[in-house]
């Protein structure tokens, strides 16, 4: 399966290049920033552009997929819906079509009749990404397309990705919130167990060409499949011993803020957007853990760093399962089970919230001062 690999490459940066696209074409950038609201919304449609972006992404992304792994198609989720509905009640399934002028006609249906946004969005579906220096050569996934399933976030973070602040990034740091912070994510799992098996990142907003070509991003991967574990990024040096660092979300809960300042140290405690962003951080060593106290992910959110994580040594667990038990056995997130209980997206949070390791004894640290807390 290092071709699905190389196909999910291939189509993440297509997606960048949608969400890049999104920013830069002033039709589809005033569309992207409207907040339509009472008087002024646009009645004719029930959804916002953002949504009709993400699931632009998303359909693409099924797209591509469904047409080279046949077996695939009826397992490839993501975040949002695919059919929109007008304010006459009327309802339109948003696909995308063999040729690019079926793709901009049928996107105009849900535009308002906007040809040159439907136009705009429909060219950048159709293309052909610019190709993806990955070294998978000579890798080999022993799994078979219909043992798997597929978790897609079409842009994570989108509250960065429409407020749009430019950061220049630095190696060895992580900073807390902009564009940078948006993610296309596509996560694969084994559809027997739950095993995130296979993950892309793409950041589209990685660096802005000095030369003035625009936005470039990165891409991010990472196999883990019994004795295979590889993974792009490599395995970032132990820091200093003792020293513990944690990101959270910066609406975490005051009592876990404080009983992590107490462990980390302030200095070792940060904050950054996006749920995809801060697994990311722990990827990359920038961050030792990433902690959440609620259920406010998604299987979309967490599937495909929680692949790169595995490769690496680490994973991802439910906080309260480990708050629960001593151990933490069993408590490592899975990707295949809805919680028949709960309604609409709801079914598939990580409800428990979260700890993003790189190091599982690092777990049990974080684990103690919460205890009887939560
Ligand atoms: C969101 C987004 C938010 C994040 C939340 C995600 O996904 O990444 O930033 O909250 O967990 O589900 P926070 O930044 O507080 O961690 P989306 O943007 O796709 O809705
Ligand atoms: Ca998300």
């Amino acid at each position: 399966m290092a071709d699905l690999l190389r196909l999910l490459l291939r189509v993440a940066e297509k997606a960048a290049n949608v969400a890049r696209v999104c920013r830069q074409e002033a039709p589809l950038f005033q569309l992207l920033v409207q907040e339509k609201t009472g008087d002024d919304k646009n009645k004719k449609f029930v959804q916002d552009f953002k949504t009709l972006a993400d699931v632009v992404i998303q359909e693409m992304i099924r797209h591509d997929v469904g047409v080279k792994f046949p077996e695939m198609a009826d397992f490839i989720n993501g975040e949002e819906s695919n059919k929109f509905e007008n304010g006459l009640g009327e309802s339109v399934t948003v696909t995308v079509c063999a040729t690019e002028e079926d793709t901009a006609a049928l996107l105009a249906s849900v535009l308002g009749g906007d040809h040159t946004a439907a136009s705009l969005l429909a060219r950048a579906i159709h293309q052909d990404p610019a190709s993806i220096q990955a070294d998978t050569d000579g890798l080999t996934v022993p799994l078979s397309p219909s043992e798997l399933g597929i978790w897609i976030d079409p842009i994570d973070a989108t509250s960065q990705y429409i407020e749009g602040r430019e950061e220049v990034l630095e190696e060895g740091r992580l900073f807390p919130s902009g564009l940078h912070c948006a993610l296309v994510l596509i996560g694969v799992y084994l559809r027997s167990t739950g095993e995130p098996v296979m993950g892309v990142i793409n950041q589209p907003f990685n660096y802005k060409d000095p030369a003035g070509g625009g936005w470039k991003g990165k891409h991010f991967w990472g196999v883990s499949c019994g004795s295979i574990n590889v993974c792009s990024e490599t395995r970032p040096k132990a820091g200093p011993a003792g020293g513990l660092s944690a990101v959270l979300s910066s609406s975490e809960k005051p009592v876990v803020k404080e009983a992590l300042t107490s462990l980390c140290g302030p200095d070792k405690l940060m904050f950054a957007s996006g749920a995809g962003y801060k697994i990311l951080c722990v990827i990359q060593g920038l961050a030792d853990v990433y902690v959440l106290s609620e259920g406010t992910t998604f299987k979309w959110d967490s599937c495909a760093p929680h692949a790169l994580l595995r490769a690496l040594g680490g994973g991802v667990v439910d906080l309260h399962k480990c708050l629960q038990s001593s151990s933490g056995a069993e408590a490592e997130l899975t990707y295949h089970q809805p919680r028949t209980e709960c309604k609409g997206a709801d079914r598939w949070a990580n409800h428990g919230g979260l700890v993003a390791y790189r190091d599982c004894s690092q777990i049990s640290r974080i684990i103690a001062p919460l205890k009887g807390k939560l």
